[in-house]
């Protein structure tokens, strides 16, 4: 898209300011992310953001999840007296016509109507959704992970899943069974079946360690049918990454609401866990390198059952280390089911990087089964 573009884009929305500038901003593997400056030192600079709808099919339900959520935290931040409210939730910029979002019909080229479209138009590929917000300025976010910051996250994810207890408003799966990893094993037999992209032959290893643990996995899926695990609104893109601090180092704010969603309580946990506690990234090749940080692990824990002790029940917090082990094993089958499909759901940078990054998680996953026993006997003694 060309910048004329963008500026375009931001003209449908009522922002205070003049547009000075669009760039890119943060490295989100599904929507592109730009911050919008103005000329004017007293406006707020903004946060555009394309959604990315062959994910978030539903963008209605998308957006009023996350109005919802930052509604009932606003509301809760205002009772409490705090201050800077705006620094601590976030805020759509409604459009010119008074929506959450924007829709073009086709990238760049603005259109009078946009009831010609239907939402859920898969034929126009090239229609996209925009959304705006004020830009939090003054704040920090971490790549790396220390165990005061991951002690914070644990806290603060904790704290996010507490307030959001006694949200009357039902919200909906934006993606369906995001974290069921049923479905996602499903989805990856049939990626094996359809070997769409030829690479089956590459990886019979991998899907030969994954079926080994496949029944195993599916553990919180029985233990909701059997209705001893609730769903409750989790976060579900817990990394540290998602996290703003201000400048010394206090948590602010979370960010990247659009997977809030009701599923088990072990999405918030374990997928934090899957990225923080990884001494390398989840594409580092370097597999021989991989170890599970059990600081990080022990900080987190701490903070997150500080601010889940009210409402955590004895079978959510017993299964805690499963969750520990479940979310590099279910990414593993993600990444592994694109790899097969031909790459159509990550950005990747080079062919196999899809691979690389199931190759990683796996051999993290098997780090991490070492110490299972460590971590179920470290939650009976806190
Ligand atoms: C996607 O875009 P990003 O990095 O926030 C994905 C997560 C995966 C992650 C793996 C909606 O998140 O579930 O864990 O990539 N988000 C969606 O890097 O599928
Ligand atoms: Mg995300």
């Amino acid at each position: 898209m060309t910048n004329e573009q963008l500026i375009d884009i931001v003209q449908h929305f009522r922002i205070e300011g003049t547009t000075m500038s669009v760039e890119p901003l943060g490295k989100g593997l599904i929507n592109d992310t730009f911050l919008v400056r103005t000329t004017e030192a007293d406006k707020p600079d903004y946060v555009l953001q394309r959604i990315n709808h062959h994910i978030f099919t539903d963008v209605e339900m998308l957006q009023h999840n996350i109005e919802a959520v930052t509604n009932h935290l606003r509301r809760k931040l205002q009772a409490e007296g705090i201050a800077d409210v705006d620094r601590r939730v976030f805020r759509f910029i409604p459009t010119t016509d008074g929506k959450t979002y924007y829709f073009c019909p086709s990238d760049g080229k603005t259109a009078s109507s946009n009831l010609l479209f239907k939402k859920t138009d898969k034929i126009n590929l090239d229609c996209s959704y925009w959304r705006m917000s004020i830009y939090i300025a003054d704040t920090i976010t971490f790549e790396e992970i220390t165990p005061q910051s991951s002690y914070d996250c644990g806290r603060a994810f904790g704290h996010f899943q507490q307030q959001l207890i006694d949200l009357d408003e039902p919200l909906g799966e934006t993606i369906p069974d995001f974290h069921n990893m049923e479905l996602r094993l499903s989805q990856l037999r049939q990626a094996v079946t359809n070997d769409a992209a030829g690479r089956l032959k590459e990886v019979s290893k991998e899907l030969q360690f994954i079926e080994a643990h496949a029944n195993e996995m599916c553990l919180a899926e029985r233990l909701h049918r059997q209705g001893l695990l609730p769903k409750r609104i989790c976060h579900c893109d817990t990394k540290v990454n998602n996290m703003l601090f201000d400048r010394n180092g206090n948590v602010l704010c979370i960010i990247d609401l659009d997977t809030v969603m009701p599923a088990y309580i072990f999405s918030d946990f374990g997928d934090f866990l899957r990225t923080a506690a990884n001494s390398q990234p989840e594409d580092s090749p370097e597999l021989d390198s991989i170890e599970f940080r059990w600081d990080i692990f022990e900080a987190f824990t701490h903070g997150y059952l500080e601010s889940t002790a009210s409402f955590l029940t004895p079978i959510e917090r017993e299964h805690l280390p499963f969750a520990v082990s479940l979310f590099p094993m279910m990414q593993a089958v993600r990444f592994l089911t694109d790899y097969l499909n031909g790459d159509t759901y990550y950005k990747i940078q080079y062919p196999e990087h899809n691979l690389v990054r199931t190759r990683n998680q796996l051999r993290y996953f098997q780090q991490i089964e070492t110490f299972r026993k460590r971590m179920s006997a470290f939650l009976c003694n806190l």
